[in-house]
């Protein structure tokens, strides 16, 4: 065995055994103190990322966690989810996605911590942040304020979790993962609006969380009045310039947004890599100690999970595990280098607070020192434009804008935020090139339709004299309330005359079908910002009796924001008036009222009522009409991998696959044309609007199915569309690989894992590392050149100087393998161009 044998074995070994401590369930002490999280007498730097179970199935948690232990996390971070834990007051359920305990032990297996963000309230885009609708309709209830019977219940389910997590064993202190909980969440930001409720709130929550002796430290994020003991702390794109509200509390970052979340109506929002590891590294280099990703995998909002109004389906989050469950490149491997590179200097952060060192405008150093001899140091560019050269400790660097150099020994740079050595995958979404995607078709002669009644569907209506709210009104049973009234036309009209007559309806929101005698007439429908609309219509009424049918549409719950709990939905007001400005407000006179569909009610979706004689069957499907519902049967394409359910022919409606809600889908539904940068500068201060992608497209066309909600053999997918659409262009597909490559240049740092203290980076080769997702291989190089090799990724083509038999030199080194890496040296494939700088640029196929 060589020595570099036997230092792999040492590595390997302290890995198994820091594994071992974790997994072995030997009780651990959890404290803080002013620099960071203090682990059994150790303080700790610690790398967190956000997962929420339920946006997965548990059958993918150990990969994605693995996915997560891989890219250097120490910690997952959850939110629980109170209305799906307790759906009727007293009726507890923690099953399938729902199994929090299942979830926290995939964690511990693995050997990773966990902070339990028990809340109650998440936020987080999901269904009314997570509180149960009873909790609305319990009398004298006030949410999140210092209200008697709010109290009691949030304590209650507080201390249920308690309770269970105690049970399993799973605070740190009993050998389990659990090192921190939250309670409440980002209140700070709405406290003003609760007033002194407000601060007699944060008290009682503080109190109520230490009474329940976790014995692992409470955060309370966005909170900067929280009482001691608790910790309050960051949440934001950036926390460099955070500070704890007491200096025996360390300085933590619990949601740095990864991306940002998606509506339906906008654009795709993304965060560049360059910028998300310049935040993290700016947050280490100014004190920091422990920073978690919102998100790190952001994955899905089955069923009528989605927050809102209007959050779409895939909650996606441009996170460096995509919703698929995929790595997406370089964002998991650029922060993976960074990780690495920031526990280099665990031993220094954990030592002493920085030294601050002026560099230059807009240059600065923070030095962390371990002795007067030894440190490590941060040198950071946060000019939004000018490169530039310092010096620091005599040594010179560069330091291009808006970038962070990382020097564990104070002189040797091991990473640059702005420097992607990483691989990159191209077309990471997309699931649309023919050799790393596997589609079947649905054949238009599978197809059953039912069509949903408009109006009144059965006797269980009810009638009211006003417009009715209608959150009140469904208590959230279903996204849907008919408002029903006749609208009596008095005049004698000729015969075949019509009287013309303008209709103005006021929603808050969020979208609304207007029928007159059964026929579609209008759509209206507001969009994230602003759930409220006014849709105004010319309309034809008949003499006598004419019908006037409203089918308004809940599209998630209010999430965020003071007082979000009570926000309103549905229409408002109705005005009637004719072309002689003669108007009549129709919102007082009797409304007839029915709560969701009859497909609902028969239940449709179930697999049930595939064979029912309820659905007509024929290859003569309606296309293009509103409220229809479709079903059909298909093979899922062959493979291990998650599915994708290509909507773009459909209008806007639910969808489900054997059962099984995979959400709401509005393909009818374009972002505006204008506002996004495909191409967009990483430098300078990041917000949620600055780099979007897909203007003018619909905010999701393709739908997450996993893999294990499909079987052999025929699976049911059934659709309610409520616009119109074509179902006969639905298509279902899998991924069987992806195309990664890379562009590496000589004078790019060498990879991170390769550098030990003592060692001179000059001495060692950065690399072009490719890797394929576990089971597939690289099967051809479609590229690959090593000299001065021009373009990017997917596009790359060959420059003035490129070396011959570079191709089969990497063909040798990849194809068949999981996995390889090549020096970018001129001793691996000779020197086309000696004193030219050259680098190495390699396009390959992974495939299964
Ligand atoms: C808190 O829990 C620990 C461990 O379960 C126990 O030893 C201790 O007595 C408890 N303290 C209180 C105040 O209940
Ligand atoms: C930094 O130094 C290098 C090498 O001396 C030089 O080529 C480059 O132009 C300098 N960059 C800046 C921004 O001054
Ligand atoms: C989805 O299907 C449409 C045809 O309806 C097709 O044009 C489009 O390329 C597909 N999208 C993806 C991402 O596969
Ligand atoms: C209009 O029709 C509705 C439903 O058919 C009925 O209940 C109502 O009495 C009718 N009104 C008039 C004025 O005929
Ligand atoms: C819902 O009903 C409650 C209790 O009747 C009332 O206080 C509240 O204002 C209603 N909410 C809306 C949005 O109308
Ligand atoms: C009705 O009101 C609209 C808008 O106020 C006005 O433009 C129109 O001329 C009016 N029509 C009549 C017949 O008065
Ligand atoms: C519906 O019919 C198909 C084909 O006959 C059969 O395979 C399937 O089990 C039936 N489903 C139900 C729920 O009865
Ligand atoms: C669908 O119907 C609407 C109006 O009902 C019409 O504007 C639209 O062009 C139709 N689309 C297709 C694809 O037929
Ligand atoms: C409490 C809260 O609002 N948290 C949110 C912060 O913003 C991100 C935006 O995506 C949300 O996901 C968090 O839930």
């Amino acid at each position: 065995m060589g020595s570099k044998d036997s230092l792999i074995v040492t590595v390997l070994a302290i890995l198994v055994f820091k594994d071992y401590l974790c997994e072995s369930g030997l009780a651990a002490t959890v404290t803080y103190d002013h620099r960071a999280l203090v682990i059994d007498g150790q303080r700790r730097v610690l790398l967190s990322g956000s997962i929420h179970y339920p946006r997965s199935t548990p059958e993918v948690w150990p990969e994605l966690i693995r996915k997560s232990k891989e890219g250097g996390l120490d910690v997952i971070e959850t939110y629980i989810f109170w209305n799906y834990h307790e759906p009727v007051r007293g009726e507890y359920y923690f099953e399938g996605r729902f199994d929090l305990v299942r979830f926290v032990k995939v964690v511990q297996e693995a050997g990773l911590y966990v902070h339990l963000r028990i809340g109650p309230y998440a936020c987080a885009e999901w269904n009314y942040g997570g509180f149960p609708t009873w909790l609305h309709f319990i009398p004298g209830v006030q949410f999140r304020t210092s209200n008697a019977i709010f109290k009691e219940e949030m304590k209650r389910f507080l201390a249920k979790i308690v309770t269970i997590m105690k049970e399993e064993k799973l605070f740190a202190t009993q050998g389990g993962p659990i090192i921190l909980a939250q309670v409440e969440n980002e209140y700070g930001n709405v406290e003003w609006a609760y007033g002194v409720g407000g601060e007699l709130y944060v008290k009682w929550a503080a109190e109520t969380a230490v009474s329940l002796n976790t014995t692992v430290p409470w955060v309370m994020c966005q909170q900067e009045d929280a009482p001691d003991p608790i910790i309050n702390t960051c949440n934001g794109f950036y926390c460099d310039e955070f500070t704890p509200n007491s200096p025996s509390k360390p300085k933590m970052w619990t949601e740095n947004y990864s991306g940002w979340f998606l509506a339906f109506g906008n654009p795709i929002p993304f965060r560049p890599v360059e910028d998300l590891a310049f935040s993290v590294a700016r947050f280490f280099e100014t004190g920091g100690t422990f920073q978690n990703y919102y998100m790190y995998f952001g994955g899905t909002n089955f069923g009528r999970t989605a927050g809102g109004p209007l959050i779409a389906s895939s909650y996606d989050y441009d996170a460096p595990i995509d919703e698929y469950g995929f790595i997406r490149q370089p964002k998991w491997g650029h922060l993976r280098d960074l990780h690495k590179a920031i526990k280099q200097c665990e031993g220094y952060l954990v030592n002493s607070d920085p030294t601050y060192e002026r560099l230059g405008v807009n240059l600065e150093a923070h030095i962390y020192y371990k002795n007067t001899q030894e440190c490590a140091a941060f040198l950071a560019n946060i000019d939004k434009s000018l490169d530039a050269n310092v010096t620091f400790n005599g040594n010179s660097y560069n330091l291009p804008a808006w970038s962070v150099s990382i020097l564990p020994d104070c002189k040797n740079v091991i990473f640059n935020t702005a420097k992607v050595v990483s691989q990159r995958s191209l077309g990471d979404l997309s699931y649309a090139h023919p050799t790393t995607m596997r589609e079947s078709l649905l054949g238009p002669s599978a197809w059953g339709w039912y069509k949903e009644k408009v109006g009144i569907w059965s006797d269980n209506s009810f009638t009211g004299s006003s417009l009715l709210e209608q959150i009140n009104t469904t208590k959230d049973t279903s996204d849907y309330l008919w408002y029903t009234t006749s609208i009596n036309v008095n005049e004698k009209l000729t015969p075949g005359q019509v009287k013309e007559a303008f209709l103005l309806i006021e929603s808050l929101g969020h979208a609304a079908l207007v029928f007159v005698n059964k026929r579609p007439v209008g759509f209206g429908y507001g969009n994230h910002e602003d759930a409220s609309f006014t849709l105004s219509k010319k309309v034809t009424l008949n003499e006598g009796n004419n019908t006037l049918d409203m089918l308004s549409m809940i599209i998630g719950l209010q999430n965020y924001g003071p007082w979000f709990d009570i926000a309103g939905a549905g229409i408002f007001s109705v005005i009637l008036s004719d072309l002689m400005n003669n108007t009549e407000d129709v919102s007082s006179r009797e409304w007839t009222y029915q709560i969701g569909l009859e497909g609902e009610y028969l239940g449709l979706d179930t697999i049930s009522l595939a064979n029912s004689s309820l659905w007509t069957l024929g290859s003569d499907i309606p296309i293009n009409q509103s409220l229809i519902w479709y079903k059909t049967t298909f093979i899922a394409p062959e493979g291990t991998g998650p599915l994708a359910l290509n909507l773009s022919s459909m209008g806007k409606g639910q969808a489900w696959v054997n059962g099984q809600g995979i959400g709401r889908y509005w393909s009818a539904y374009l972002a505006p044309s204008a506002g996004c940068t495909e191409n967009c500068d990483y430098r300078g201060s990041y917000d949620a609007s600055k780099c979007l992608k897909n203007c003018g497209q619909p905010a999701q066309t393709l739908y997450h199915i996993p893999r294990t909600w499909v079987h052999s053999g025929d699976n049911l997918l059934v659709l309610h569309e409520e616009l119109g659409g074509d179902p006969s262009k639905i298509s279902v597909s899998t991924r069987i690989g992806q195309e990664v490559c890379a562009h590496v240049s000589e004078s790019d740092p060498p990879p991170v894992d390769a550098w030990t203290p003592n060692l001179e980076v000059m001495s060692l080769n950065p690399e072009v590392r490719l890797s394929c997702e576990q089971g597939w291989k690289i099967t051809s190089i479609n590229f690959a050149s090593f000299g001065t090799p021009e373009g990017q990724c997917g596009k790359f083509s060959q420059g003035i100087c490129h070396g011959e038999n570079v191709l089969s030199v990497v063909q040798q080194a990849c194809i068949g393998q999981e996995g390889c890496s090549l020096p970018v040296s001129a001793a691996n494939f000779g020197d086309p161009c000696p004193g030219v700088l050259k680098s190495l640029a390699i396009e390959a196929l992974c495939s299964d």
